[in-house]
């Protein structure tokens, strides 16, 4: 495969795909996309890239062009992982992050797994409204806290309550979503997403198997380079934040 990632390292399904393609010794060509300023949405984007304007956008190509000579475009994080495992040359290796057809149950989990992340854990994830808050709107964050931020936090909240009860029932010696001791696509997405709040500086006391899984997972190499840019963004809002992020009584 002759492959390249359109993405931004700010942006949590990117990282996923990116660490995922380094945890399998995938090689890459990297294309940083500049989200933020809406070259997503562009028509260009639309008509070569990827027609859902997302990034992150997997283009796989038989020569070095790969945005006018592509032959295979393709978008959504957990389509492209899922990809990745079913094309990489380690199959052994690809196969503990994802099945397929040789563990059809443990995919499906897989899955599910997955599915529910885009609909919970993604859509209550408070990172982006508190970046955008600091870049953009900092004279209201007291204010914004209150009837923007803490809402989501008390739905993520119920999202980590699901998953500590659902850490209760697993072997205590490795946690993972799917059970077993090699973490899943699943445990990968999700991670990526959570460990924005752990980069702000949040910390989960009220659900310590969750800050357990996620830390297992965020200690990994690929995980800590490829999430070295939202470390130091992290670190920048909780410097200049003031005390308005109730750092230390959100998540008990
Ligand atoms: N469900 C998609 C979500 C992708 C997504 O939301 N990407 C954002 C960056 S985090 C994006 O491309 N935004 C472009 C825009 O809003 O213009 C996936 O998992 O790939």
């Amino acid at each position: 495969m002759n492959l390249t990632l359109y993405a931004n390292r700010l942006s949590q399904p990117c990282r996923a795909v990116e660490i995922l393609l380094r945890e399998l010794d995938v090689p890459y060509t990297w294309h940083e996309v500049d989200f933020a300023n809406g070259q997503a949405r562009e028509p260009w984007f639309a008509e070569r890239i990827n027609a859902l304007k997302t990034i992150p956008a997997l283009l796989e190509t038989a020569d070095d062009d790969p945005a006018m000579n592509a032959d295979f475009r393709l978008g959504e994080s957990h389509a492209i992982q899922r990809y990745i495992c079913r094309q990489a040359d380690n199959q052994e290796k690809a196969r503990c992050w994802y099945p397929g057809e040789q563990d059809s149950r443990r995919a499906a989990k897989i899955d599910q797994w997955l599915a529910w992340h885009h609909g919970n854990i993604r859509c209550h994830d408070t990172f982006h409204d508190i970046m955008n808050l600091h870049l953009t709107l900092p004279m209201l964050k007291y204010e914004l806290q209150q009837t923007r931020i803490r809402p989501l936090q008390e739905r993520l909240k119920s999202s980590l309550a699901l998953l500590e009860h659902h850490f209760k029932h697993q072997d205590a010696s490795a946690i993972t979503l799917c059970g077993g001791k090699h973490s899943t696509l699943a445990d990968l997405s999700m991670v990526c997403e959570l460990y924005q709040i752990i980069a702000i500086g949040y910390r989960l006391p009220g659900y310590p198997r969750v800050a357990r899984w996620i830390d297992t997972i965020a200690s990994r190499p690929h995980f800590q380079n490829v999430s070295s840019e939202i470390i130091a963004q992290g670190r920048s809002i909780r410097e200049q934040s003031g005390g308005y992020l109730d750092l230390e009584h959100t998540f008990i």
